[in-house]
């Protein structure tokens, strides 16, 4: 599946600026695979290798524990080239006897199958965001345009996006019908009405549009936006009140006199509650509070000072301290937080206890070059036996600890929650990084038991984090609200790899919106002399 809808929606536009090159590693050959692979969604190279070895390798990459080295093993004995056939493997006992597939390998590739198939593919919403923003733009330039917005799980900001949903205002559908369904990569038209459209990109994303007429505009907007449970709730709420509402408009019971329609802070002024912003449209309590009028005031992209958790080419970055640094001071943030890998954790490069020293004085000398605050750290690994491989002494000459999991992740709940929770308490940690551990699309979450790590983790003044990295989102938005509901304290990072990772902050601030937070819950949001004393240990 294409990454990038097309060149102008690519963020960025790498090969424009001819920073490619300068990545180590890349030369001419691989930039230009990029470049072309970023222009056109396709690479010639890749399509005609794919053409000799017929392998669905997305599809079987996709199950935990098949990497491209079994794909290949299982391709060359027994001729396994998709889902399907490996399915068949199994069924047959043909892989047991296998070098490197012993019998719990087996056990997990049958698990790791059902979940695959069981997994509807759904989109990660940051792959959507410039589809979303170039559509957006597209209707808005239009003159027979009135309004156009983005609705349902997009809106209210979920991880992962089934389909997209867009609503417009016009007294010209017909107009923007056509507009709709001309737009660029379209491989077919569903349907193509008066008030309903319905296209499929080339990539499988389907998105729909309705067209409505300004006094259904509040209305259409809140039923699409959904979610379904929270429409249902609102339903119920209004028939209460003596309100009949759907997606034409709120209406009184007797008689059926419109009533509301033309924004939602009307529809839910009018049934006496207070705007609830998309973020929170879950069911989770949201009606309850709205009315009691104790819904959270979100933060938002503003609120934000800075970021944690950021690595560089001192490890498996690709930009420099300074360049990361730098980026940072272009984004207004007042701090930036790095935390390079420190141990073993199957990348080339790590951290050591000898380049720690070097690694601090390079941050020194980047603090010289910079306005903001630059926070020294590490990300450090949470090894098996609950142990991190540096001491709390040398721990402490640090400003930020960042402790994650990274390996050995196929452990019981009750093991992995023990494994945790002790480093929490035994070592000077500031944030407990991706607490879960899962990859959108890929890995599920690691078994832990997060109640008893809230716990934990609020005894020992651990920020959990709120990570933005497009494909873990880690901890999302319900646990976040549970969390927060336990009295924890969050840390937004960007885990960002490079410069341009840095931008994606705003997911974690969707993230903290979509649990409830205020900006007192959020280090991020806090004055600089309040974080570093919060970081002191
Ligand atoms: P997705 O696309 O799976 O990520 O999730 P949504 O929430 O975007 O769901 P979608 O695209 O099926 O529908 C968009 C919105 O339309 C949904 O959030 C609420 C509304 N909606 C759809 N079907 C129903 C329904 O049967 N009842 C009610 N009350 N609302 C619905
Ligand atoms: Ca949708
Ligand atoms: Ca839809
Ligand atoms: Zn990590």
């Amino acid at each position: 599946m294409p990454i990038f809808w097309n060149s102008k929606a690519c963020p960025g536009n790498l090969h424009a600026r001819g920073t490619l090159e300068s990545i180590p590693g890349v030369g001419k050959n691989i930039a230009e695979k990029i470049a072309e692979f970023v222009e056109k969604g396709k690479l010639k190279y890749y399509d005609e290798l794919k053409k000799k070895v017929d392998i669905d390798i997305e599809e079987l990459n996709a199950i935990p524990g098949l990497g491209p080295k079994r794909i290949k093993l299982l391709y060359e004995k027994l001729k396994i080239r998709n889902l399907h056939d490996l399915e068949r493997a199994i069924k047959e006992h043909k892989i047991e006897g296998l070098v490197g597939f012993g019998e719990e390998t087996v056990k997990n590739l049958t698990k790791g199958l059902q979940v695959v198939k069981q997994r509807p593919q759904r989109f990660l919403y940051a792959q959507l965001l410039p589809i979303v923003k170039a559509v957006l733009k597209t209707l808005r330039d239009s003159p027979a345009v009135e309004k156009a917005e983005i609705a349902g799980s997009f809106r209210r900001g979920k991880e992962t996006i089934g389909d997209l949903d867009f609503l417009v205002v016009s007294r010209q559908p017909e107009k923007v019908m056509k507009i709709f369904t001309s737009l660029p990569d379209i491989k077919q038209v569903l349907a193509k009405g008066t008030t309903k459209s319905s296209v499929v990109l080339y990539n499988n994303l389907q998105m729909d549009l309705r067209v409505v007429n300004p006094k259904e505009f509040g209305s259409a907007l809140l039923y699409f936006i959904g979610s379904k449970q929270h429409n249902v709730e609102l339903r119920k709420l209004c028939l209460q009140q003596g309100y009949t509402l759907n997606e034409y408009g709120l209406f009184h019971l007797q008689g059926k006199k419109w009533a509301a329609g033309k924004t939602e802070e009307e529809i839910y002024r009018k049934v006496g509650l207070q705007y609830i912003e998309p973020e929170l449209r879950e069911n989770m309590g949201e009606l309850e509070a709205s009315k009691t009028k104790k819904l959270p005031r979100l933060p938002t992209v503003k609120d934000v000072q800075g970021v944690f958790h950021n690595h560089s080419t001192w490890t498996d970055g690709a930009n420099s301290l300074l360049e990361m640094a730098q980026r940072a001071e272009e984004l207004k943030f007042k701090f930036i937080s790095f935390n390079d890998h420190f141990g073993t954790i199957g990348i080339t490069n790590p951290l050591t206890e000898k380049r720690l020293g070097k690694y601090l004085a390079e941050i020194e000398k980047v603090r010289q070059k910079v306005s903001l605050r630059v926070f020294s750290g590490v990300e450090i690994d949470i090894l098996k036996d609950g142990t991190l491989p540096l001491p709390v002494k040398k721990l402490k000459e640090l400003d930020v600890v960042v402790a994650s999991i990274h390996m050995a992740l196929k452990m019981p709940e009750k093991e992995m929650t023990k494994r945790v929770c002790s480093v929490l308490e035994k070592y000077p940690v500031n944030i407990l990084g991706h607490p879960t551990d899962r990859l959108l699309n890929v890995r599920e979450p690691i078994a832990l038991n997060l109640d008893t790590v809230f716990a934990t983790a609020k005894e020992n003044k651990v920020f959990l984090e709120i990570n933005a990295q497009p494909q873990r989102m880690d901890l999302q938005g319900e646990p976040v609200k549970a969390g927060k509901d336990k009295g924890c304290l969050f840390a937004l990072s960007t885990d960002a790899h490079s410069v341009d990772g840095l931008s994606h902050y705003p997911l974690a601030v969707m993230m903290a919106r979509r649990g409830w937070l205020e900006t007192k819950n959020v280090l991020n949001c806090w004055s600089l002399p309040k974080i570093e004393k919060a970081l002191q240990k």
